[in-house]
């Protein structure tokens, strides 16, 4: 709630300074054509999309690369080393425990014009998971290193946005359940269903609704604004879960140097613990048969965090590239998990 009432108050002071940019959104077709403030409205490589709208007939085509690595392993917002997780007769008592994971998300985004006002997009994903661990081999016998790996087509996303007025877009998304949930892995010449965290999918119907508030002064040098979005989970999925709901809110400021534009932008995330329980995953829990893991256990799910970014891109013609690099400025998670590390998000960007 405290997060709801910092968002609606930051919307409110920017839209005080961002009436001339209003005009401008209500007549994109203006700068239509790669103008520094249509550069800046859409930005090529934000780790997450900023819904807008474009004018009646103009496409865009959009791809992007967001590259999460996590290392070390947290309990609320402490640090907590591995020798307290492994082995079986430490305070945490796991048998295996992950130290490190890249996460790679690859989308590729088609938007249309329906009409000056509403805009229609698509959104394919493809996953990519790498996991270090370490797993205690019990009786003495020391610790060995293993990896785990998954990748495949993930969730794909359809969604319509709406210019509202007075540089303000509504959006509703709708996401259909392409990704994966039944990813396996194996060790000791055992095959177990991959932890929650190497899925590549929520395995549910997820609805997005998105607020947008965008704003670009007189001169098209400078564009800010505030982004709010919450997901939302609707159905258990087959495997017998569901994915936390996830709270999102971004803000940003960009300022356009000639064809470069360079940014700096924070983004809060809350996403809740999962909610029932993967049979097939806790098969890992079993202290006989299994590998008991943190992730594995369903309550070691979900969070809060604040990261921050910066970022450059370049646009000629049509055509705009970017990239963006990030830290967590701060984040506590339930239960014990691997910590965000750092991030980059890079994205190549065609419009039409
Ligand atoms: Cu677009």
């Amino acid at each position: 709630m405290r997060e709801v009432i910092l968002i609606v108050t930051l919307l409110m002071l920017l839209s005080c300074g961002g009436t001339e940019a209003a005009d401008f959104l209500e007549n994109p077709s203006h700068h239509a054509h790669g103008g520094n403030g249509t550069r800046l409205l859409f930005n090529p490589a934000f780790g997450e999309d900023i819904y807008h709208t474009h004018s009646a007939g103009k496409w865009m085509v959009n791809y992007k690369d967001l590259h999460t690595n996590q290392k070390g392993l947290g309990a609320g917002s402490s640090s907590v080393a591995v020798e307290q997780v492994i082995p079986m007769n430490s305070p945490y008592g796991y048998m295996m425990t992950p130290t490190e994971m890249s996460m790679d998300m690859h989308m590729l985004m088609i938007m249309y014009g329906v009409n000056d006002r509403f805009t229609l997009m698509g959104m394919g994903t493809y996953q990519d998971n790498r996991m270090d661990m370490l797993m205690d081999m019990g009786m003495g016998m020391g610790q060995k290193v293993m990896s785990m790996r998954t990748s495949g087509i993930g969730d794909t996303e359809l969604r319509g946005i709406y210019n509202v007025g007075g540089g303000i877009a509504a959006s509703l998304g709708l996401t259909i359940p392409t990704g994966d949930i039944d990813q396996e892995f194996q060790t000791m010449g055992m095959k177990f269903r991959a932890p929650y965290d190497m899925q590549l999918g929520s395995g549910s119907f997820d609805l997005k609704p998105v607020l947008a508030y965008s704003a670009l002064t007189d001169d098209g040098l400078w564009n800010w604004g505030g982004q709010v979005s919450y997901t939302w989970h609707t159905n258990e999925n087959n495997n017998g879960y569901r994915l936390g709901d996830t709270f999102k809110a971004t803000s940003w400021v960009q300022r356009a140097l000639g064809p470069v534009a360079g940014w700096t932008r924070l983004a809060f995330n809350h996403t809740g613990p999962i909610k029932g329980r993967d049979g097939e995953i806790e098969k890992l829990l079993d202290t006989t048969m299994g590998a008991p893991t943190p992730d594995a256990v369903a309550d070691n799910y979900g969070g809060r965090r604040l990261d921050g970014f910066v970022g450059v891109s370049y646009n000629q013609g049509p055509f705009s590239v970017g990239v963006e690099g990030g830290l967590p400025l701060y984040q506590y998670v339930n239960g014990l998990q691997l910590k965000n590390d750092w991030y980059i998000n890079a994205g190549i960007q065609l419009t039409l």
